[in-house]
């Protein structure tokens, strides 16, 4: 008697996108075997009926502020939309962070990410507050949410490394207490050279202690915030390599072509993955201009084909830089489509591997990842076809399993249309 047997799903091949009618064996919490549909017949304690439906591996999210979530409008909106409101709203509401407050929040978003399809997570926690009340409570959290969401910690020095009072020794102490990367913040800081060395810092601490680096890296619109260059030279220098990530990168959507080239170069040959945040760099940039304005956008396409790995992911669910979301990274793939203009058929198919398998590699799940035999059976049922279906009709997962466990299920919506002269008819928005 196995642990739960997945009936009638299928399995896309992403390469040649030919799908294959399956059934799916778990046990012990992994994948214990994929069978021809029907092929075997076995015994097991759950059965899931999937009529059809696409297997996928979860949602990856690769950041978010969980610390910040569902915050927004506390002690007061950020009116002018910029990140620089949002981060004087947050210095307000810092000081007011308790253990229970944080835990409460951050575990309500976590469980709208698992409903949603969103396995594995990685989030920022501000690390610019002497009592690092937020990191502690989100320590207990990544324990307490283990058997369902893979959760990554980040020390996020939000008010910078060099230009904040003790920033270096917050973040040291931050990585000793056990977070799983190190962040930076360069364009913020008070000087170019006070960005140079906070990037430095960053990798050399992460370096030292075997960790992973993610920075917060040029989330402006000023063609002459150029840290993307040195993070990614450090990266390289300093062997780390894919185990840095650049966030926003807003800057790039400024920069000429002469150096956009350049930069190109720089990105690809170090080997870090890039992460973008549609939704809040169409809402947080650009705020500064006249017409004409900016997206906002780094360079998505363009860093694609040059073949980095670019990841999309929320950055926030309700809190000062961002009063939208549900912890849907569906959402944040068909803003991501509209923003960077990947609207070709392939395009739009990409998108949903920036939700999934890029997003994956931004976190170096490696064999943690993906539905094969032996690794852990955490995957998603969905009511699609495939991602641009997926993508354009917004499909829930029907169900959610975590290491072999039924954790989300949903019943597919259903709409009744009644057409003059006609019986009532479903309509599924299905071509
Ligand atoms: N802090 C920051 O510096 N940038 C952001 N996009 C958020 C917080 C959400
Ligand atoms: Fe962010």
């Amino acid at each position: 008697m196995i642990q739960l047997l997945v009936r009638d799903v299928r399995l896309r091949d992403d390469a040649t996108g030919e799908t294959s009618a399956v059934d799916v064996q778990v046990q012990d919490g992994r994948i214990h075997a994929i069978a021809p549909r029907g092929a075997e017949s076995v015994e097991a304690e759950t059965v899931v009926e999937g009529h059809g439906a696409w297997l996928t591996p979860p949602y990856v999210e690769p950041h978010v502020h969980l610390d910040s979530a569902l915050t927004a409008g506390e002690p007061r909106w950020n009116l002018s939309g910029t990140l620089w409101e949002g981060i004087a709203c947050w210095a307000e509401r810092k000081p007011t962070l308790t253990r229970d407050d944080v835990v409460e929040r951050a575990e309500r978003t976590l469980r709208w990410y698992a409903a949603n399809g969103t396995l594995h997570v990685r989030s920022h926690v501000d690390v610019t507050d002497p009592s690092l009340v937020a990191l502690d409570a989100l320590i207990e959290v990544r324990e307490r949410v283990r058997d369902v969401i893979n959760l990554q910690l980040v020390a996020f020095p939000q008010e910078g490394i060099c230009s904040f009072p003790d920033g270096e020794e917050l973040l040291t102490e931050a990585a000793r207490r056990g977070v799983d990367v190190i962040g930076a913040i360069p364009h913020f800081e008070d000087t170019r050279e006070d960005g140079v060395r906070s990037v430095e810092f960053a990798v050399d601490l992460a370096d030292r202690l075997g960790l992973r680096v993610d920075a917060h890296c040029d989330e402006i619109d000023d063609e002459q915030s150029r840290f993307v260059e040195v993070l990614a030279t450090r990266a390289a220098r300093s062997g780390l390599r894919e185990r840095v990530t650049a966030s926003h990168t807003t800057a790039m959507g400024s920069y000429n072509p002469a150096y956009s080239y350049k930069l190109h170069r720089i990105i690809a040959r170090s080997g870090i993955t890039m992460v973008s945040n549609p939704m809040v760099s169409l809402h947080l940039q650009g705020r500064f201009d006249d017409y004409p304005k900016r997206r906002g956008l780094t360079q998505v396409k363009e860093l694609l084909a040059a073949g980095v790995n670019v990841a999309f992911g929320h950055d926030d669910v309700m809190d000062p830089w961002y009063p939208l979301g549900t912890a849907n990274p569906l959402q944040v793939a068909l803003v991501g489509t509209h923003a960077a203009q990947m609207l070709a058929r392939d395009e739009i198919e990409e998108t949903f591997r920036m939700i999934t398998t890029r997003a994956a590699a931004v976190l170096g799940l490696d064999e943690e990842y993906g539905v094969h035999v032996g690794r852990p059976a955490s995957f998603l049922l969905l009511p699609a076809t495939d991602g641009y279906d997926a993508v354009r009709r917004q499909v829930r997962p029907t169900h959610v399993v975590a290491h072999g466990r039924i954790v989300a299920e949903t019943a597919p919506a259903v709409t009744t249309l009644t057409w003059p002269g006609e019986d009532p008819a479903p309509v599924t928005f299905a071509r």
